[in-house]
């Protein structure tokens, strides 16, 4: 098995990185790629160093079995033949394909099977905030069928790669130290500050991310669900939190709903709030699993429940989501 990492000097490659020796994934040669600006440079893997290559349209890709790709929507687009082309499973993290009919969108503890369906030698990779959200609804789903959601989201600055982060680390210090902030990822300076905005916005003042939310849960959950997101940036290093509120067409009980999410694939249940435990981003930045707390009625639906929910959105929001895609294919025997 030889796999490619496309943007691996990235916030999300770097994790590619960590996750396929984390798993110790199964293969016998890695080969990195990025830009003209890191082409040349070392990166350790495994105690070996590897020197990232330049993406370029040539056969590179040709002995390569599965490449990961998290470059941008843009460069997945322009070079999804060249990676393709000589039958390489692209998985991308990119928006680039999420939408297209032939192009499965997966979680796998929701809908791997979907995988089994790629024309195009390419699955997509679904948004970090839709992916911990379809992870917690899928066992609720499973009690009774999810009409609507309603979801604010508290995303991470990591959300808007490498430079989000340290952007507001220097916003902070600036902050400390009585300078003057700069402000270059963000619409705003996010250091001590809210922003009800992730991307741009669309025609019905939704934004782009707000319509990920929608869409993308429909495709994943091959279902009606409408889903009103308001994503708000905050300012978190890692790991996005959502408060959902969820009706579901026939009553699920708290109690049922917390039997459902402590038996579920991929989640952990963090409920006593007796004990002040439940999920907080400072603390599970860094953890592979979806973790749910606060779970209890909607006071305002009789078929309704709410819940918190966070969980590393680098990690399992998109490196880890795309290697468990990777090793579901590999033992189904779906890469060639
Ligand atoms: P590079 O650093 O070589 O420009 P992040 O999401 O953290 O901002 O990272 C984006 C990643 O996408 C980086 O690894 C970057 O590589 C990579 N990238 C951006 N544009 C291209 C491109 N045209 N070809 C290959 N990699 C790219
Ligand atoms: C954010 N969710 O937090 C975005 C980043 O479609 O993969 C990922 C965007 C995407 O800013």
């Amino acid at each position: 098995m030889k796999v490619a990492i496309v943007g691996a000097s990235g916030a999300v490659g770097q994790e590619f990185l960590k996750v396929l020796e984390e798993r110790n994934f199964p293969m016998d040669e890695l080969v990195l790629f990025g830009s003209k600006r890191s082409a040349g440079k070392k990166i350790t893997f495994k105690g070996q160093e590897l020197t990232v290559k330049e993406l370029q349209h040539n056969d590179d890709f040709k002995d390569i079995d599965i490449a990961l790709t998290s470059a941008g929507g843009g460069t997945s687009k322009a070079y999804a033949e060249t990676i393709t082309k000589h039958g390489t499973m692209m998985i991308d993290n990119s928006s680039a394909f999420r939408m297209d009919d032939d192009v499965p969108l997966v979680v796998p503890e929701v809908n791997a099977v979907d995988c089994k369906n790629a024309p195009r030698n390419i699955i997509a990779n679904p948004n970090c905030t839709t992916i911990q959200m379809v992870v917690a609804l899928k066992p609720i789903e499973e009690l009774s069928h999810i009409k609507r959601v309603h979801v604010s989201t508290y995303q991470a600055s990591s959300g808007a790669g490498a430079s989000g982060m340290q952007e507001l680390e220097d916003q902070t210090k600036a902050i400390v130290n009585g300078e003057e902030t700069t402000v270059d990822a963000f619409q705003y300076q996010l250091a001590m500050n809210l922003i009800p905005q992730v991307d741009v916005f669309t025609d019905n003042d939704y934004t782009k991310e707000e319509m990920k939310m929608f869409n993308e849960t429909r495709k994943i959950m091959h279902s009606d669900i409408s889903v009103s997101a308001m994503c708000v940036r905050v300012p978190i290093l890692r790991a996005h939190s959502e408060s959902i509120w969820v009706e579901t067409e026939a009553p699920v009980t708290p109690v049922e709903a917390k039997d459902a999410f402590s038996k579920a694939d991929g989640v952990v249940l963090m409920d006593d709030p007796a004990n002040k435990a439940y999920p907080m981003p400072l603390f599970l930045a860094g953890k592979d699993e979806v973790f749910v707390g606060r779970v209890r009625q909607d006071l305002a639906n009789p078929n309704g429940l709410t819940f918190w929910c966070v969980s590393d959105q680098i990690k399992k929001g998109a490196a880890l989501n795309a290697v468990q895609i990777a090793e579901y294919m590999i033992k189904e025997g779906l890469i060639k």
